[in-house]
């Protein structure tokens, strides 16, 4: 039997009587469904998710629920989903080859993907907080970034295919919504879900009590709203991305849509410098070298992405945007063009980069980096640091902040008593 055209979620009972004609699943697992193990693995806020090993070798199933797994049937969720993260994983594979699991099957109505189990790759954010370096992350993300930013965008992309992506992404409403509510508004007031760590009121009357700062916050979620610059993940934190010591790929990009081009980068700095904070309460020793490593990855990943985009400028810059008719065909270096766009993807990054870090400890959805520290009088203080920094880059990122400067910031806010 295969899988109906009637939505039912799989069980680790079900998938293999449900899966078992799906061709390339067996494929990769091996053709004797009796053979087969399935573990349910998933750990994140909305899906299911499978792990299916035999004798080939084993893959991971991914189904969404009509719902936010996180909270429960009260938060009804489209299951449209799975056909957003389906199309948005084929386009980061073509924009940045071998960046993403490799997707065997899609099945829409199922609401389902099978794709790639990663192996030895573990959760970025795991690694982190247990203090394990991986060589290469600041190149594999920054690549990443760049590449889908900018072969995303109508630099690079032909009038139609831009066009038609950006209407296709237009339906996905519900995913990018809770991204709208629970980080750019519900942190700035006393939202229904929200939650934070007993001692924090002052700091959180401080944010809230910043007109200014929630004007700010404001006008990016204009943006996110409304610029649709090119393809982003949506969802880029330390626990969509899986690491080896030596490798790294990005998962889970349903929260995908077209916005702003400094978003993903945005998101992920935030998630480095929450990784920065929380050290102290998950290590004595060598936290001082494990704190230089995590911000010599930012300053690196901004570095590659900034290398990568300039590179992609020089060499594939055959969309809409800033014609070579205008620049070079006339004898004009566009480096100054170029300048322009990056120094607006870097505002708006390190502002999205402090609203990020706001959300992970004021509203649903925390970290594992804070949450994990059971002392709450020291998550208070690692988390009142984390937020104040949040503010401080709102508040600066159009001055045009670089990520020295940004990491910078992090040692001096790394060395406040805040509360
Ligand atoms: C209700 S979903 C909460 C969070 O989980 C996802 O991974 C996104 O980060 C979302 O904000
Ligand atoms: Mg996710």
């Amino acid at each position: 039997m295969t899988t109906g055209p009637t939505y039912e979620p799989l069980s680790v009972d079900t998938l293999t009587r449900r899966l078992a004609d799906v061709a390339a699943l067996a494929e990769h697992v091996g053709p004797d469904t009796k053979t087969w193990q399935v573990e349910e693995i998933g750990d994140g806020n909305l899906n299911l998710v499978f792990r299916v090993t035999g004798p080939n070798g084993q893959a991971v199933v991914k189904q969404a629920l009509p719902y936010v797994r996180l909270v429960g049937d009260s938060w009804p969720l489209p299951l449209y989903r799975a056909f957003f993260e389906y199309h948005a994983l084929t386009r980061q594979a073509a924009r940045d080859p071998g960046s993403v699991p490799k997707v065997y099957h899609f099945d829409e109505a199922q609401a389902l993907i099978v794709m790639e189990f990663l192996a030895p790759h573990v959760i970025l954010r795991r690694k982190l907080i247990a203090g394990e370096y991986v060589d290469t992350l600041a190149e594999c993300l920054g690549t990443f970034c760049a590449r889908t930013a900018f072969r995303g965008s109508a630099l690079s992309m032909t009038r139609e295919d831009r066009k038609a992506d950006v209407a296709l992404f237009a339906g996905n409403v519900e995913i990018p919504a809770i991204t709208e509510a629970l980080v750019f508004t519900d942190p700035y007031y006393d939202a229904e879900l929200n939650s934070h760590t007993a001692g924090l009121q002052p700091v959180i009357a401080t944010l809230r009590g910043d007109v200014a700062l929630k004007v700010k916050v404001q006008q990016l979620l204009q943006r996110f709203v409304s610029n649709t610059e090119t393809m982003v993940h949506g969802d880029l934190h330390s626990g969509s991305i899986m690491s080896t010591e030596t490798d790294s790929r990005v998962i889970d990009p349903e929260f995908v849509q077209y916005g702003p081009m400094g978003f993903d980068i945005g998101m992920l700095c935030a998630n480095f410098l929450m990784a920065y904070f929380s050290q102290p309460a998950h290590r004595q020793d060598d936290l001082t070298a494990y704190q230089d490593w995590v911000l010599g990855v930012i300053t690196d990943l901004c570095q590659t992405f900034e290398a990568e985009f300039r590179h992609l400028w020089q060499t594939e810059r055959t969309g809409i945007l800033y014609p070579a008719a205008v620049f070079e065909d006339q004898g004009h270096d566009s480096t100054l063009a170029c300048d322009a766009v990056l120094a607006d993807i870097w505002r708006d990054a390190w502002a999205f980069c402090g609203i990020e870090m706001h959300r992970r400890c004021l509203s649903l959805a925390h970290n594992a980096d804070f949450e994990d520290i059971a002392d709450t009088t020291l998550r208070a203080a690692l988390e009142a640091r984390n937020l104040m920094m949040g503010a401080a880059l709102i508040h600066a990122a159009d001055t045009g902040l670089d990520a020295q400067a940004v990491c910078a910031m992090a040692r001096e806010f790394n060395g406040k008593d805040i509360l």
